[in-house]
């Protein structure tokens, strides 16, 4: 947190950073995402000033094992955007992958195909071993995106872990992606994922096994849980041809228009924000005490000596955070 320049004031090279990201400047917003993503020292007044431009995008949450064909139905889905004139942004996170790996590659690629589009930015985003971790980098890097005014923002992730599932949570829609086959038996898909998707899709619906994979769906909605009176439908696709693309597209809508109603959105990102927050206040005090000198060496020592009996881990924390709440 930056107090020098206090709550609501900024610097002006992040002042004139975001008011160039705002008038659709793609280099700046590109310097934007890469300071928040590296959680740079002016990252937090970044994101403060963005934060006021966002609230209104629709955010799409994309998950499926992997190979699943989330990449293919993210851009289908962003060129039907695009043909209505709507403004697309993409976060594409993928924890398996290193930072050159295959997938980050084949984004890139996608990314050049849409580069002269204004109304597009895609963003790749792998592991890193910073602070907060990757749900927090995606959230943030969602925000400074949002902010360039993009209505829709299409959040793709890998879902097989609690990382990426909180990463959905980002999401106000969340689709999940099954494929026939490859021995993608739904009953083994975690329950979590079940539980999270407001839409499935059946992707690859060109191979033997969609009617099955549907069938099985339809027998565990039961776990899709917490919807009240919205039972997510189960949507075939072959991302590939565009095939069910559309029907996809009116059932984030109608889900879209669902959630407005009845505090039902507001309600849904409150839980959001109720994490984020937490996290947020981790953070920040993980971070001022870096500032003080808690290196990851200091961090060791210190776990040794409370390993080895020589330090009360009791006294300790006090002690650590004496200095940041003394008025
Ligand atoms: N036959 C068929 N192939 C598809 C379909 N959709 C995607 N694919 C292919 O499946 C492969 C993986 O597609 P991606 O869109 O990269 O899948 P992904 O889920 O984003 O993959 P990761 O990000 O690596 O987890 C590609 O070769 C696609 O061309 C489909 O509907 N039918
Ligand atoms: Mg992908």
């Amino acid at each position: 947190m930056n107090t020098e320049t206090g709550v609501g004031s900024y610097t002006s090279e992040v002042t004139e950073l975001v008011a160039r990201l705002r008038q659709g400047d793609v280099r700046a917003l590109a310097r934007a995402v890469s300071l928040v993503e590296d959680d740079a020292a002016s990252a937090w007044q970044i994101l403060s000033c963005c934060f006021s431009y966002t609230g209104s995008a629709m955010r799409v949450g994309i998950t499926g094992s992997p190979g699943a064909g989330k990449s293919t139905l993210v851009d289908a889905l962003a060129r039907r955007y695009r043909a209505q004139q709507a403004t697309v942004g993409v976060v594409a996170v993928d924890p398996t992958s290193p930072y050159t790996g295959g997938a980050i590659l084949g984004d890139r690629i996608r990314m050049r195909e849409h580069e002269a589009d204004p109304g597009f930015y895609l963003r790749s985003m792998a592991t890193r071993g910073s602070l907060g971790g990757l749900a927090r980098a995606s959230a943030d890097v969602a925000v400074v995106i949002e902010a360039s005014g993009k209505e829709r923002l299409l959040i793709e992730t890998v879902g097989v872990g609690q990382d990426e599932i909180d990463i959905v949570r980002l999401a106000d829609v969340t689709v999940v992606v099954l494929v026939p086959g490859m021995g993608d038996d739904v009953q083994s898909l975690k329950a979590g994922i079940m539980e999270i998707a407001d839409i499935f899709v059946v992707n690859k619906s060109d191979r033997d096994g969609a009617d099955h994979v549907e069938k099985e769906v339809r027998a565990m909605q039961s776990l899709a849980a917490e919807h009240g009176s919205w039972i997510p439908p189960v949507i075939r696709t072959i991302a590939t041809t565009g095939d069910g693309i559309e029907e996809l597209e009116r059932a984030v809508d109608q889900f879209w228009s669902w959630l407005a109603q009845e505090g039902r959105l507001i309600a849904r990102r409150e839980t959001h924000w109720r994490a984020r927050l937490i996290d947020m206040v981790r953070h920040e005090l993980l971070r001022e005490l870096r500032g003080r000198g808690l290196s990851d060496q200091a961090l060791a020592n210190i776990s040794h000596q409370v390993a080895a009996g020589q330090q009360n881990p009791y006294q300790l924390v006090p002690q650590l955070l004496e200095p940041l709440i003394r008025r």
